[in-house]
């Protein structure tokens, strides 16, 4: 099964000033571009997983994949999979989804108590990685942070909201400021 890189719904400097547009097309084009290819070419080994890559990344220890190809599908399929809903969730067009609110408000007592959490989990994050709001395997809401690329696919998580911190995803605008980034995104998540 091959993939294609996701479209976006809206253009690179959609998100100015928060996330500017050459950050946007790099980010896009080069690096979401890069971990697809990669993950299209380890699965054109395995013609029989015809499974979305987040169903195969949840059953990855099981798929008959080498060592070396799990490896490879956790870090290309994680960039494939991670980039897509990150793109998804910062559509300018994405309407509030009420239920998820009220609650991540029952859970963590209020958004603003959710936000901090979660911007603690993304500044926090050493190095490379991802900040996670989920639905665990209990069916609960928890917030966590991934190295690298990660999923929360992996532990049979589904991911609701995420934050790239990769140094690619805010280093041409903020430099070492991860924090501000991290502020900066709060306004283009239009589903809380
Ligand atoms: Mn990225």
């Amino acid at each position: 099964m091959k993939y294609e890189l996701s479209k976006l719904n809206y253009p690179y400097n959609a998100l100015e000033p928060y996330i500017d547009a050459q950050t946007m097309e790099i980010h896009h084009l080069k690096h979401h571009q890069a971990y697809t290819d990669k993950m299209n070419a380890v699965l054109e080994k395995y013609p029989d997983l015809t499974a979305e890559p987040e169903t195969l990344m949840s059953q990855l220890g099981s798929l008959g994949m080498s060592e070396t190809d799990q490896s490879i599908f956790k870090n290309h399929g994680g960039g494939y999979i991670n980039h897509k809903l990150f793109w998804e969730l910062l559509d300018p067009a994405s309407q509030k989804d009420e239920q998820l609110s009220a609650e991540i408000k029952a859970t963590f007592s209020s958004i603003a108590e959710f936000k901090e959490k979660f911007t603690q989990a993304a500044v926090n994050q050493f190095g490379s990685g991802w900040a996670w709001l989920v639905r665990n395997s209990a069916k609960k809401l928890e917030i966590y942070s991934t190295p690298n690329q990660d999923s929360p696919w992996l532990k049979g998580h589904q991911p609701l909201i995420c934050l790239d911190v990769w140094e690619h995803a805010y280093y041409l605008k903020y430099q070492n400021k991860r924090a501000e980034y991290a502020a900066n995104w709060w306004p283009l998540l239009k589903i809380i």
